[in-house]
Order: structure tokens, then C-alpha cells, then sequence
């Protein structure tokens, strides 16, 4: 269309929106706060779809926001510690920084060209020195808080990556979710940080979140608060007879009121008495037994569907039932883990079906001391009803047998009430060069020293050669390794690991709040001022780890008293937006079904791609590429354009007709129903609305009477004000040519309550030419309505007798003639 230059029109905007700093902000700025944040992305080269999606939903707030008053954050940096840059440096040779420089180049420009606007002053990358320095410096007020510490521990490791990986990120069939290997148990000296301190109140505070409630409830199963009791069991022989060594252990209960069920007793395969209690006859097999089950992972256990038969065993030995004083066997089982709980469990079959299996492969005995309901025909019985075969519970329903047996245990000193967590502590240390280095020293005399603050960053040396040995470039470092003991100045060994790169993003959305600071990692001062973010937007595959970790890192910097002590949780709103798809698959590199954004940008703009995936379908829902049509977006503008231009139809100056009042009320309406949408993320929908419009005012503009100048110029100048979030390269340049300024700093529109209302005027009814009656009706309604409400009333029926009328005349909405 005419003067419609896709490519110089939106180049010609992203260089005015970055030139002139228009979503620059600062810290003093007089307009209310928003932040409005995208998860900062991993840099893996020009953007993809899902990334454009994103960046778009994104960018449509903060430009609606800032037309609704707010100085609004919106800030964008990189995630750019990682693997696959390091793994690259294996393959290629060159240095992960190079790399990954050249892959936030390549997303930074996409970024730019799909329109979306940042405050780039702020920009924030995990692999900068000055980001780095801050990363450690937090690293060490946690390791002096007690909420960093080191520990030998059974992990996840690796042997394709070589290296150790966290719980989260060993897929549910056990295999790594990078290389696909199957990931191995290894214990080695790593680094944690306390999450679980923080268990309850990352558990408690989700309830206040505006998160989507899937996403809630994801982190309540992986806390996994659950609560019960813990209670000692004595070792004894086959007789109830006191054990030799004269030991006991700790079983974790949530149900201590079916005690009196506990038939048998399992112990973790890898707990520290099976050694000493295994009786000899059995202590072949049992060890067999153990050494296969240590190479299973977690998963694996907790999962498995072979028969119960061979995955545990029995171990000659015996504990007593407290409640019962009699002796129950002890068993191994590979569903008992060593990480929950105590690691061992009392085993109650008739109320639990994993006990119930296990009792019947074993042929062990099974006590129902739960009544089930009249004609049950299941196996265990999970459910409420009286205690039976309970001694002094007999008859209490759950909760109040529960407390009983728990007041009992207490008394008599032998447990006591407790709360589990399915939680671990974070394991965050990391076997890679190209991660932020753990900035401590192992002194042969002090042992683990910090690096002063003064000494900050460490940062990892060039000069490393990358092979593809596994081992970290560090590891083989002379001048990295080699360190002075800050204490006692004596030789010491710089720590080789480097964090996971959960760290990096677990506070970069405070530092956006205050990008430029020297002297600490972000004021409290602006902390407080940008956060909590006010909408957070990202994939939901950080459900979990990164949403979490975020969390706990701002209590923890609230409570150490960096951050504002009544800053409690970082992300006030969250949104998950969905996945794009190529036929039901996920679009990628590795699968090879990637539609580049760039090229449709190149052809048909990124105006028309923008409008396309928020046309589509909802945010939240997944999208399949084939669905989404850049034609239909393109051609859309396109009619925008001319119309816009002054290109459709005739506009004349006259008093507002019926007509013309329709055409008001059409404006109006669409910015209530727009406003509404952008606040309910109902985006696609917004669009249809914005269509609707304009397919209305062409047929104004285009009718006999033409289109009242004012009338259309009203409407058109909001409809351009409504679709800037969305498309703000072409609503800009044709606000420009209309009004001289630019549409992003309008004011939003609002709506007049007077123009909302429906018209009615009253419409005469001829027969042959007679005035036969007068309706109300919208003054709005077209020939077909008008025609319809004539024929509809009963004064004309009577005159047309039942005879269908051989013509009718609508003049809408004054006259309408019936030709008999
Ligand atoms: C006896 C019992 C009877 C149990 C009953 C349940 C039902 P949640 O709710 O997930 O916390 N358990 C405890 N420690 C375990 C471990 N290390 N590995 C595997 N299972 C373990 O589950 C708590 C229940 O899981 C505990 O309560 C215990 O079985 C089992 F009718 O004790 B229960
Ligand atoms: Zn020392």
C-alpha cells in the first residue's frame, strides 16, 4: 500500500525508540513504579519463536503501561554461563567468552528488531566481571550465614558431562536432560545452599502469589511438607530378645495412629546399621543386594515396576513394635530412600498399598486397624473410619487416633511430632570452567578460606586449553590453582568448582533495579523501589528450579538485610506463557524444524509476526506454528494503513447522524473490551477486536453518506492508540504523519460512559405508502435488522394478511417502506 515501507519504517522507529532513550528510566523517576521483567534468556544465537513470542507479550506491557502513566522498568540481559558454550570451546577450540559474546550479539539484534524496547543501560550479563564480583560476594555472606556449606554427599553424576548434576535436572527416566546419559550416584565433596531453612515460608508464601495456580502447585509437591511423627525402634532377635549391638533406629511416620499394623520394618538399602544387624547367614546376599541398588537412581527406585520379589530382601534381624512390644522383621527395600525422612520406615500393609504389595510377595501378615466401609473389596484401605486391633486407639477416627499415638510416643520418650520436606539442599557446586568460580581457598592449615571481598571477582584465567577430557580447564591451571591462604599466607589451592548457573539467575532481577552500583550488589533503597516485579513472564519449564531458587534467594537477602527485610517474595505476578510448536513438536535447533523469525521480519515485518502470534491464541496455550498465519496478520496492516492514510472511502464535515453516533459508540466499546483483554492477557481476542473495528469503519467510510470527519478521525486515532502495544512500528509512523508526535506517549484511552449507551431513535413503518406504526430501535441497526423489526410488528402483519410482501424499502433507522 501506498507509503507502506515495511522494512524503513520499523528500522526507522527501533532506531528512534534507542536513540532518544524513550523506556531509559531512572531511579528518581516521578511516575508510580512498574516492572515488568522477561526471563533474561540463555544466549544461544538470533532468537527463535518462542523466544519472539515471549519478548512480545513482554513488550505489549511495558509500552501499555507507559501509556497508562507508569514509569516502567524493562530491563533485558543474558543468562550466558552454561554448557553449551563450553562444550563448543571443546569442539572448536575457541573461548566460551567469544563464543558466547557473538550469540548476545546475534539475540540482542533480533531482540531489537522485533520492536521490543529495554532500558539497555542496564543490561545485565552472568558472565561479566561486575556481575560476577557480586555473585561471589552474595556466595559469601551465605557461606557466613551458615547458608552455604560444604558436605560429602551421594549426587547425580554424569558421565557424559562429567560433572555433577541436581535432582532436577535427571530426567524422570534417570538419564541426564542434556547429554541423555543415565546418571550415576558418586559421592564427592560438594557445595550446598540451605533451601530448606527456608522450606516453610517458601511452602506458606506461595498462597499470596498471583501466580497460575499449576505453577503453585508444582512447588508445593516439590517442598512436600509432610507431617507426622519419628519414633525409635529397638534391634532385637526373632524372640523379642535385646539385639548385641543394642541398637535402634528412627522410623518417619505421617501415620503413627496405624501402628499397631506394623507388621514388618524396611530400612534404606544403603542405611548405616544394615552392616551391623544383617545376620551372617544372609550377609552374601545382602550386600549383592545393596551394591545393585546403589546404582539405581532415585527415579529408578521409586518408579520401578518389577516384581516386588527382587527388589528388597529380608535381613535376618527384627525390631520391636513399641505399641505392640512385639518383634517385627527387618527388611531392605529399594523404595525406601536414605533422603527423606529417616530413611527408614515402620510398614503397615493394610493401610498402605505399597506395603500391601510388599507383605503379599513376602508373605508377611497383614493386620487391618482401620475399619473399611461396608463392603470393601480393596486391598489396603487408605481412607477414615474407627481404629480396630488398636488396644486403647480402638474406635478414634484418624485425626484423633493420630495425636493419641503421637502424645503417647511422647510421654514415654520415645519420638515425638515432626515435619518432613521432600525439599533437598541446593547442590550447587559445578565441575565446569564456564560458570561463576566458587570464590574460596583450601588451606592445608585453615582449611576452607573466603576470598576477601577486596579481592573480588575471581575470575577464571584465558589462558586454558579445552579438552575434551571432562575435566575442567581449572583443574589443570598452575596459576589459577596455585593461591595464597588469605589467613595465613602460606601456599593454598584455589576452589576449581564454579556455580550452577541457577545462581546467576537467582538474583539478576534485583541488580536490573540497580545496574550501575559499585560499592554492593543493589541498594535496599532500589530494591524496594522496583520490587517485587510486577509481571513476571517466562516459560513454564522454570517452574520449579528457577522460580524457586529465586525465591529463596530474596528471603534469604531480605533477612540478611541486603534487600528490604519486607521484600519476601521477587515475582508478585507470573505469567507462563505457552510453547511453540511445529505439528505437536517442540520447534528447535536439535530437532530441526525451526522457523526462522528473522526471515518473516525480513519480508513481512515484525509488526505482522507480533500481531500473528497474539493473534493466534491465548498466551498460556500452546501454539502450533502451522496455525499461525503472517498473510492474514500482513494484510490486516495493511488495510490499517490505508485507512489510516485517509486512502478509504469519503469523510465530510457534518452534524453526527444515527450513523455516525454508531460509529462513536463502535469506538468507544472497543476500548473498554481492549482494556479489559490487555489486563486478562486475553491478547487474542484483542486483536479480533481491533479487526472487527475496522472492517466497520471501512463500510462507514465507503457507504453513501461517507464517514463524518470527526467521527472517523476519532475513531481511527484509537484504534492506532489500542493497537501500539501490539504493533508499535506502524501505529507509530501513521500517528506521526496524522498528529506530528509519537502514539507511545498518548495517554491510553478511556472510554465515555455517554457514548457507551445505545442510541434508540424511532423508526416509521409504511405499508403502500401509509404510516402504519413507529418503533423504537438502535440507531445503529443495518437495512436487514431494520426490515426485520418492520415485518415483525403486528400492525404491519395485519395489513399484509398473511401475504408475503412483494417488496420492501429500508431506509435504517428512520423508514422502512412494505410494498403490499
Ligand atoms: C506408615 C504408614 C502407614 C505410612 C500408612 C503411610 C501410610 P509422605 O506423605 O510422602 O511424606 N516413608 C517414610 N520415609 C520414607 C522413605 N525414606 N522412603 C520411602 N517411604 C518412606 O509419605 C510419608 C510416608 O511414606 C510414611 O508414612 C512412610 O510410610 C513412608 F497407612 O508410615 B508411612
Ligand atoms: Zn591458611
Amino acid at each position: 500500500s501506498d507509503g507502506y515501507d515495511v522494512q524503513a519504517i520499523e528500522a526507522k522507529w527501533q532506531q528512534r525508540w534507542r536513540d532518544s532513550g524513550a523506556y531509559e528510566i531512572d531511579n528518581d523517576d516521578q511516575r508510580p513504579p512498574y516492572y515488568v521483567l522477561s526471563m533474561y534468556p540463555y544466549p544461544s544465537g538470533r532468537a527463535h519463536m518462542g523466544h519472539v513470542r515471549n519478548y512480545t507479550f513482554g513488550d505489549l506491557i511495558v509500552r501499555y503501561r507507559t501509556m497508562n502513566g507508569y514509569g516502567v522498568l524493562s530491563p533485558i540481559g543474558f543468562d550466558s554461563f552454561g554448557l553449551p558454550a563450553e562444550n563448543a570451546a571443546i569442539r572448536t577450540g575457541e573461548h566460551p567468552r567469544t563464543f558466547t559474546d557473538a550469540r548476545i550479539e546475534e539475540l540482542a539484534s533480533s531482540l531489537q528488531r522485533i520492536g521490543a524496547v529495554y532500558d539497555w543501560r542496564r543490561q545485565v550479563k552472568s558472565h561479566d566481571p561486575s556481575y560476577i564480583k557480586w555473585t561471589q560476594w552474595i556466595f559469601l555472606r551465605f557461606l557466613e550465614a551458615g547458608l552455604a556449606y560444604r558436605a560429602e554427599a551421594p549426587v547425580n553424576w554424569c558421565p557424559g558431562c562429567q560433572t555433577v548434576l541436581a535432582n532436577e535436572q535427571v530426567l524422570a527416566d534417570g538419564t541426564c536432560e542434556r547429554s541423555g546419559d543415565v546418571v550415576e550416584k558418586r559421592d564427592l565433596e560438594q557445595w550446598f545452599f540451605k533451601i530448606t531453612d527456608y522450606a516453610d515460608q517458601l511452602l506458606d508464601d506461595l498462597d499470596d502469589l498471583e501466580w497460575p495456580e499449576r505453577v503453585k502447585t508444582m512447588q508445593r509437591n516439590w517442598i512436600g511438607r509432610s507431617k507426622g511423627a519419628e519414633f525409635d525402634m529397638d534391634v532385637v532377635d526373632a524372640d523379642g530378645e535385646p539385639h548385641p549391638s543394642g541398637r535402634s533406629f528412627r522410623v518417619f511416620t505421617t501415620r503413627p495412629d496405624t501402628s499397631f499394623g506394623m507388621t514388618f520394618a524396611v530400612l534404606a538399602p544403603e542405611h548405616e546399621l544394615v552392616e551391623e544387624i544383617v545376620v551372617e547367614e544372609r550377609r552374601a546376599e545382602v550386600e549383592a543386594f545393596v551394591a545393585r541398588v546403589r546404582k539405581e537412581t532415585e527415579i529408578d527406585r521409586l518408579s520401578a515396576e518389577g516384581p516386588l520379589e527382587k527388589r528388597g530382601i529380608f535381613t535376618g534381624a527384627y525390631a520391636r513394635n513399641p505399641f505392640t512390644g512385639k518383634p517385627v522383621p527387618i527388611y531392605l527395600a529399594d523404595y525406601v530412600l536414605t533422603t527423606y525422612g529417616t530413611g527408614a520406615i515402620m510398614a503397615v500393609p493394610a493401610e498402605d498399598q505399597r506395603d500391601w504389595d510388599f507383605a503379599t510377595a513376602y508373605g508377611l501378615p497383614i493386620v487391618r486397624t482401620v475399619q473399611p466401609p461396608e463392603g470393601w473389596e480393596g486391598e489396603a484401605y487408605t481412607g477414615d473410619g474407627p481404629r480396630i486391633n488398636s488396644d486403647w486407639l480402638d474406635g478414634m477416627d484418624k485425626t484423633t487416633a493420630i495425636a493419641a499415638a503421637i502424645d503417647w510416643l511422647e510421654e514415654r520418650g520415645i519420638g515425638e511430632r515432626t515435619v518432613n520436606y521432600r525439599l533437598r539442599d541446593w547442590l550447587l557446586s559445578r565441575q565446569r570452567f564456564w560458570g561463576c568460580p566458587i570464590p574460596v581457598v583450601h588451606c592445608p592449615s585453615c582449611g576452607i578460606v573466603p576470598v576477601p571481598d577486596e579481592e573480588l571477582p575471581v575470575l577464571a584465567p584465558d589462558d586454558v586449553e579445552f579438552l575434551p577430557t571432562g575435566e575442567s580447564p581449572l583443574k589443570l591451571h598452575e596459576g589459577f590453582l596455585r593461591a595464597e591462604c588469605p589467613t595465613c599466607r602460606g601456599p593454598a589451592t584455589r576452589e576449581t568448582d564454579t556455580m550452577d548457573t541457577f545462581v546467576d539467575s537467582s538474583w539478576y532481577f534485583l541488580r536490573f533495579a540497580d545496574p550501575f552500583n559499585e560499592s554492593a550488589p543493589f541498594s535496599a533503597d532500589a530494591a524496594s523501589r522496583w520490587l517485587p516485579v510486577d509481571q513476571y513472564i517466562g516459560g513454564v519449564e522454570h517452574a520449579i528450579l528457577h522460580l524457586m531458587y529465586a525465591r529463596f534467594f530474596t528471603k534469604a537477602l531480605a533477612d540478611l538485610g541486603y534487600a528490604p527485610k519486607e521484600l519476601r517474595e521477587p515475582f508478585k505476578r507470573l505469567f507462563t506463557q505457552g510453547m511453540v510448536r511445529l505439528h505437536g513438536a517442540k520447534m528447535s535447533k536439535s530437532k530441526g524444524n525451526l522457523v526462522a523469525p528473522e526471515e518473516i521480519i525480513d519480508s513481512d515485518g515484525a509488526d505482522a509476526l507480533r500481531l500473528a502470534h497474539l493473534f493466534v491464541s491465548p498466551p498460556s496455550d500452546d501454539v502450533d506454528w502451522d496455525a499461525v498465519t503472517i498473510e492474514g496478520a500482513s494484510r490486516f496492516l495493511a488495510r490499517v494503513w490505508r485507512l489510516a492514510n485517509g486512502e478509504i472511502g469519503t469523510a465530510v464535515d457534518r452534524a453526527p447522524t444515527p450513523a455516525d453516533e454508531a460509529i462513536e459508540r463502535a469506538t468507544h466499546q472497543l476500548i473498554v473490551r481492549i482494556t479489559d483483554e490487555f489486563e486478562r492477557w486475553s491478547y487474542n481476542t484483542a486483536v479480533a477486536g481491533c479487526m472487527e473495528l475496522v472492517n466497520e469503519l471501512y463500510r462507514y467510510a465507503q457507504s453513501d453518506d461517507g464517514a463524518r470527519r470527526e467521527t472517523l478521525d476519532e475513531a481511527v486515532d484509537t484504534l492506532l492508540k489500542v493497537m501500539a502495544p501490539m504493533t508499535p512500528h506502524i501505529t507509530a509512523e501513521l500517528w506521526e504523519r496524522r498528529h506530528g508526535d509519537s502514539v507511545h506517549t498518548q495517554t491510553w484511552p478511556t472510554a465515555d460512559p455517554s457514548k457507551l449507551a445505545v442510541a434508540t431513535v424511532t423508526m416509521v413503518v409504511q405499508v403502500n405508502g401509509k404510516v402504519r406504526d413507529r418503533i423504537e430501535v438502535d440507531a445503529g441497526l443495518d437495512e436487514d435488522a431494520a426490515v426485520a423489526a418492520a415485518l415483525a410488528s403486528e400492525k404491519v402483519q395485519a395489513q399484509l394478511g398473511g401475504a408475503e410482501p412483494r417488496k420492501v424499502i429500508a431506509r435504517p433507522p428512520k423508514l422502512v417502506n412494505v410494498v403490499a
